[in-house]
């Protein structure tokens, strides 16, 4: 069964396009406009309550979220393709730990600048400065964080690639890229050589030449 992925072109749905480049597993996409309000159709809205990308369709089964969907394939189709789930419950428990510091500590002040920083100049809403410099700072905390357990192990769960550096990629990406905020990860060298690593894994190239960003 051929996996439907709605939204390509945006950061969370590229999360689950990675993990499915990963584990060799053949998907299709639909695009969807955000832009142009295509999350708010009542046919989208029948398989994405909240009007959000990504959904996925595999069969009649559907499932959104893109942690909970790259947690189901990595689980699901766990000795196909990369092991992105680690080996042993320990290092199942770390997986789980930096993929809820993703997504609670790290996603959250990236996602405001990401907002703030590249969509609002084009999309003619007011970028918010006080906003923008405090999810710098807060960012940067993470990342200092990053920087002393990088210092111990290659990857965040321990010295293999896992859904945890997976899941950074997309917001990473928009960081280093659309809002030239590079210095951020090359001033810590080793949140630094991690990036070098993750993002040039043939996957993630593969996920960027595939599907454009919007911006
Ligand atoms: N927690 C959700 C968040 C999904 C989300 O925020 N998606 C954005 C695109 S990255 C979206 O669809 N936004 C809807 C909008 O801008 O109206 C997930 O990880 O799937």
């Amino acid at each position: 069964m051929v996996v439907k992925v709605y939204g390509p072109a945006y950061g969370c749905p590229k999360r689950v396009l990675m993990c499915l480049i990963e584990k060799d597993i053949e998907f299709e996409t639909v695009p969807i406009n955000l832009s142009k309000g295509d999350q708010n159709h009542p046919d989208f809205l029948k398989l994405q309550p909240f009007g959000e990308v990504p959904v996925v369709q595999d069969g009649d089964y559907t499932l959104y979220e893109s942690r909970a969907i790259i947690r189901y394939y990595a689980e699901k189709y766990k000795s196909q393709g990369t092991d992105l789930l680690g080996q042993t419950i320990e290092e199942r428990g770390q997986v789980e730990q930096w993929l809820e510091v993703e997504a609670n500590n790290f996603h959250r002040p990236i996602y405001d600048l990401v907002i703030h920083v590249v969509y609002a100049p084009i999309q003619g809403f007011p970028s918010d400065p006080k906003l923008i410099e405090e999810s710098e700072k807060k960012v940067g905390k993470v990342l200092d964080i990053y920087e002393e357990r990088l210092s111990k192990s290659k990857y965040l769960a321990g010295d293999f690639f896992s859904l945890a550096d997976l899941s950074h990629l997309p917001f990473t990406h928009y960081m280093v890229n659309q809002m030239r905020k590079e210095y951020m990860i090359r001033s810590r060298k080793n949140v630094s050589a991690w990036w070098d690593d993750i993002s040039n894994r043939p996957s993630w190239k593969k996920v960027l030449q595939l599907y454009k960003y919007p911006v």
